[in-house]
């Protein structure tokens, strides 16, 4: 196992597909391959794709791999749940259209289908991220359906979240949970050689417009919602041009049109995170939750494990009404605590 581990970090094609497969199997030892690994990532440039089904969100990809080839990057993809009821179990759509990059030994493309996962559908990305980021990969681009809460929380992976809209697919602004909105980083238009581009583009703007005000007045621009914990790392900004407003991108993902001026917003976007106190703070936030998200599953197994029998009782206990759940859970965690 760990031989593989090294692998990886030896930039392996090869054990970087196994260690893949470990991880997103969590099959025994993949703790200690990730313990081994995290010390050699942070360098990849995370970029989470996600938008409506069949917007354009794989053809985009692709073109996105092609430009940053052309920079001679070393490209890591991860196609979430491809086979989602939302996008018809496009699967095979994402692998005929991200092909023709199969060969190219600099870009390694993986999808995964891991819904329902101890864990979730956000930790095995980060996971996997992690895995691809280890193996040497400039850029990360993680594909994701933009609906539902499991893929809401695959944006909060990436360090810049792109979300692609495309006109004639009904209220897309609307269709779109809001939450996927609100983390979005760039927006591409695309299919702009479709009529009704331009009414996309306004009401993405609209949006944009409607969403900054808010943020003003509830004094939280994007990525300023500091926790106690990290408040003393990133610090809340005073100034309104640490806000990060949202480009918008016409694109025309079929035939390559954009794409240059989509990689080079997306270029602005990880400037403004690196380079602002707003970006940075809004980096640390997103290392405190994964923490807390961790801290919370090894609590959990920590707990119940250690009062296996405790825990029956407990359910007995609430199911017979001699107590009510709150105050059971409270005489758990007092007794976890004791030992
Ligand atoms: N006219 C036009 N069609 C496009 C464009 N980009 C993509 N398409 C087409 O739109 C369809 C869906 O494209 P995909 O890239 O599979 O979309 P997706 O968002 O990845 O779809 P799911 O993963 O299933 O949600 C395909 O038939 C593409 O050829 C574009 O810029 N213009
Ligand atoms: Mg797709």
């Amino acid at each position: 196992m760990m031989d593989l581990a090294q692998g990886v970090l030896a930039h392996d094609t090869r054990a970087c597909a196994r260690v893949l497969r470990i991880v997103d199997d969590r099959l025994p030892g993949y703790a200690e391959v990730l313990k081994t690994l995290f010390p050699s990532t942070g360098r990849a440039f995370v970029v989470g794709v996600t938008g409506n089904p069949g917007a354009g969100k794989s053809t985009l990809t692709d073109r996105l791999i092609q430009e940053y080839r052309a920079r001679d990057a070393k490209i890591g993809v991860i196609a979430v749940d491809p086979s989602s009821p939302y996008s018809g179990g496009a699967i095979l759509g994402d692998r005929i259209r991200m092909q023709r990059h199969a060969t190219d030994p600099k870009v390694f493309i993986r999808s995964v289908a891991t819904r329902g996962h101890l864990g979730g559908l956000s930790r095995s990305a980060r996971d996997m991220v992690r895995v691809l980021d280890a193996w040497g990969a400039d850029v990360i681009l993680v594909e994701t359906v933009g609906v539902g809460q499991d893929e809401l929380e695959v944006t909060r992976t990436a360090h810049t979240t792109l979300v692609v809209m495309a006109p004639g697919m009904g209220d897309d602004v609307q269709a779109l949970k809001a939450g996927i909105m609100e983390s979005a980083d760039v927006f591409a238009v695309n299919k702009a050689d479709r009529d009704g581009a331009d009414s996309t583009v306004r009401d993405v703007e609209l949006m944009i417009a409607l969403g900054k005000d808010t943020m003003i007045k509830m004094g939280k621009a994007k990525g300023h919602v500091v926790h106690s914990e990290t408040a003393g790392l990133g610090g809340a900004p005073d100034a309104n041009e640490e806000i990060w407003t949202p480009p918008i991108f016409r694109c025309v993902a079929t035939r390559g049109e954009g794409v240059k001026e989509l990689v080079l917003g997306l270029d602005r976007h990880r400037a403004w995170l690196a380079g602002t106190e707003a970006g940075r703070a809004r980096r640390t936030e997103r290392l405190a939750e994964e923490v807390r998200e961790a801290l919370r599953e090894a609590l959990i197994d920590a707990a119940a494990h250690d009062l296996r029998d405790e825990m029956r009782a407990a359910v007995r206990d609430v199911a017979e009404k001699r107590v009510d759940p709150y105050t059971a859970s409270e005489q758990l965690v007092a007794r976890f605590r004791g030992r």
